[in-house]
């Protein structure tokens, strides 16, 4: 089996310069633009970590997360967008899925999240999850770039596998075999989804993982037992999240971060502050992020 691996990385100072002074010269947000910015990207970047972001989610490449600091800085949101999509669409391939009943794009405190938890747009903690269990599209990878934060407030990452190693062998099996029900939650407007499924499912010559331990005030759970005797299991695996220690993605102005969704969970813990904000620009942290599915190309007869 291929080893698994978090990577974090950080730029030179004159990479970011460079990176930054370039993106700055480009004005819109168009398909050229998007391709330009990143031709700029790859330029600056070691060659071995643009080969990490080009396999991330790739089934098989072991590459669980990457953590980029220094990508730019002192840009304004604008611009920060325009690196975002560039890297996360051009260079790691995420076919990102926009939803009719979901705003997705911009995570920042907003005025209707003060003192809510559990969601990207409130003030208060995320449990750690994967995005879009209850779809019936998969998100194979979620990227996210911290345009600025002023809260310090990091994404956390766990390796989904450190958790299972807690487990018997039993509850292992049950977590391959039983079926749960995910449910949306406060990201969803105006319906509620669902998706029945097994935690642990097959994919390729490799697992796939589907883990929320996300719980609602108004929603409840977000991961539930379809039969009643299957439920501890979930229960332990939330007693095994308790004493798994993640990796920080410290967020900055230039921080980019890109995980395999199914592979490690991210939560994030509470903000820190009651207020929350009407326009992005103006909000104490801001993150653009995309979701989807990696785009791959394995033959020229896939076009025809
Ligand atoms: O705000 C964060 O750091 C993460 C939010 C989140 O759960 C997500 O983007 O899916
Ligand atoms: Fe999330």
């Amino acid at each position: 089996m291929t080893k698994t691996q978090n990577i974090c990385f950080n730029l030179s100072e004159e990479q970011t310069r460079n990176i930054t002074r370039s993106v700055a010269e480009i004005e819109a947000i168009g398909l050229s633009q998007l391709q330009k910015t990143a031709s700029i990207i790859r330029k600056e970047m070691p060659e071995k970590l643009l080969r990490s972001l080009e396999a991330i989610g790739i089934p098989g490449s072991g590459v669980n997360s990457i953590i980029i600091h220094g990508l730019f800085d002192a840009i304004n949101p604008d611009q920060a967008l325009l690196v975002h999509e560039a890297i996360s669409r051009h260079i790691c391939g995420i076919n990102d899925i926009k939803y009719r009943y979901e705003d997705h794009k911009a995570i920042y405190p907003r005025s209707d999240g003060a003192s809510t938890s559990e969601w990207g747009n409130g003030v208060g903690h995320i449990s750690a999850h994967s995005d879009d269990l209850y779809e019936n599209v998969d998100s194979d990878l979620l990227s996210l770039t911290v345009a600025h934060d002023r809260t310090a407030c990091p994404t956390l990452i766990y390796n989904t596998d450190d958790l299972l190693s807690q487990l018997p062998e039993d509850d292992i099996h049950t977590l391959r075999t039983a079926q749960v029900r995910y449910r949306s939650g406060r990201n969803v407007t105006g319906v509620r989804l669902e998706r029945i499924r097994p935690v642990i499912e097959p994919k390729d010559d490799d697992e796939l993982y589907n883990i929320d331990m996300r719980v609602e005030p108004n929603y409840g759970d977000r991961m539930v037992a379809v039969e009643i005797a299957d439920q501890p299991v979930l229960d332990r695996l939330r007693d095994a999240l308790s004493r798994t220690t993640p990796i920080s993605a410290e967020g900055r102005t230039g921080t980019f971060v890109i995980i395999n969704n199914r592979k490690v969970l991210h939560s994030r813990g509470s903000i820190g502050q009651q207020k929350g904000y009407d326009h992005p620009a103006e909000a104490s942290r801001l993150l653009f992020r995309s979701k989807g599915q990696k785009v791959q190309l394995q033959s020229v007869n896939q076009l025809f």
